[in-house]
């Protein structure tokens, strides 16, 4: 049952029923029931006003419903939506064009969620192990990082680290090795292994509680991958597309993945598109007939990418999430809480860590914000995720502030 301080609305309660009737139980949302979406904001049923400070998850670094988005994805549903692969569109190509001139690859591999995408990187990053490196078929070890956070499919969290991600869902596919993140000692030693074929990192990990790496991790890290001849896999499914005041994490290192992963906000928040990015040397190892998805790369898809990854260029969101970042980040230190332990963030990718007693406390907290207009999520108990849509102006985020202010006073 969701613990709430304050009886539900009818409406409200009405929509609970529903899912919880007819809805797997495979999440814990908070007790709000949204109908609509603008730009910071999103509204439930009540037509309560709330800053949306989770933004799908990264999804909607545009803003809700970006006008432009918007009407890309209407004009192109009126047109063509799927032709499946089976056949070409007039679409496809365009996009392909466009998206690896924007990241400077030879390549790219159009899939439709983010974990999609990862699979498909562990599949490319075996087959150039056993095509280009050498390594003997079957033989190949991919190393991830503890904490990881890359996506539910059964391969994927077999390399899981939390408990809640992997528990009785075995048995486990074979051939990762995990190490601490943020440890190049670490790394070096488990490169020594001649059948490693790729390292598979979050730049900064977000499920883990936005936990960033040292200062030259991620350079050095490509450089020690590529002195073992060893394929650097990116996943900037939640870091990319401007979040964290670059267009993309690595960017801050001048690090060039061999393999880029991107989700989640390469379609504003419209439908599934993800998307990897590769050179001709990674991704010509697959051919055709060995990979590929229904809904990869379909002309719907294709066009709400362009005008996504457009909008974010023009409207220069990367600036201000590093801008309106910082502005949060400083504003938030100067809040004097006993329960509010760490800040930290990257541009707009942001979390605050509640000390507490109460272990309850960071989810007691996200319903008084969601009282007060702020819905925000706990992730793994005591740490709150704070990463608004990258449009947020700096009035809203003065607003946000004094809303989380008020709320560390009245939650406790
Ligand atoms: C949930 C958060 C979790 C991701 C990275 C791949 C994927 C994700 C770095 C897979 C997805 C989502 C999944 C969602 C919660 C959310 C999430 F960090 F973003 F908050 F879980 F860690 N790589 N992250 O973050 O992409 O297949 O979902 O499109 O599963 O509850 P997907």
């Amino acid at each position: 049952m969701i613990p709430t301080s304050l009886s539900l609305s009818e409406k409200t309660s009405y929509y609970l029923t529903l899912e919880k009737k007819y809805g797997a139980h495979n999440y814990h949302p908070l007790p709000v029931v949204l109908q609509s979406g603008k730009g910071v904001f999103v509204w439930d049923v009540e037509d309560n006003r709330y800053y949306d400070f989770l933004s799908g998850y990264s999804a909607v670094n545009q803003g809700h419903c970006h006008p432009r988005i918007v009407n890309a994805l209407i004009g192109q549903a009126q047109q063509l939506t799927l032709t499946s692969r089976a056949f070409h569109n007039n679409v496809l190509g365009k996009f392909e064009e466009y998206i690896t001139q924007y990241f400077g690859y030879d390549k790219v591999l159009p899939m439709n969620t983010g974990v999609e995408a990862v699979e498909t990187a562990l599949k490319l990053c075996r087959r150039w192990g056993y095509q280009v490196k050498g390594v003997p078929e079957n033989k190949a070890k991919i190393i991830v990082c503890a904490n990881n956070f890359h996506g539910r499919t059964l391969s994927v969290i077999s390399f899981s680290t939390d408990p809640d991600n992997t528990k009785q869902f075995g048995p486990y596919t074979p051939g990762f090795e995990i190490i601490p993140f943020n440890n190049l000692d670490a790394l070096a030693e488990a490169l020594k292994n001649e059948y490693v074929t790729g390292f598979l990192v979050e730049p900064i990990q977000g499920e883990a509680g936005v936990v960033i790496p040292d200062e030259g991790y991620l350079k050095q890290a490509k450089l020690l991958c590529e002195e073992s001849h060893v394929l650097f896999i990116a996943d900037e499914i939640q870091t990319g597309l401007c979040r964290t005041g670059r267009l993309l994490y690595c960017d801050y290192e001048a690090v060039r993945p061999d393999i880029l992963l991107l989700g989640k906000a390469l379609s504003g928040g419209m439908l599934p598109v993800s998307a990897v990015l590769a050179d001709d040397g990674v991704m010509l190892t697959i051919q055709p007939g060995e990979h590929g998805s229904t809904y990869g790369g379909n002309p719907l898809a294709c066009s709400v990418a362009i005008e996504a990854l457009s909008v974010l260029k023009e409207e220069n969101l990367a600036q201000n999430a590093e801008t309106m970042g910082n502005l949060f980040r400083a504003e938030l230190s100067k809040i004097s809480s006993p329960h509010l332990q760490t800040i930290r963030g990257k541009g707009l990718l942001n979390a605050i860590v509640i000390r507490h007693p109460d272990k309850n406390a960071a989810w007691n907290l996200c319903l008084t914000l969601k009282e007060k207009g702020l819905l925000a999520k706990p992730t793994h108990g005591d740490k709150i995720r704070l990463s608004p849509p990258l449009v947020i102006t700096e009035e809203q985020v003065l607003d946000a502030v004094d809303i989380i202010r008020e709320s560390l006073v009245e939650a406790f």
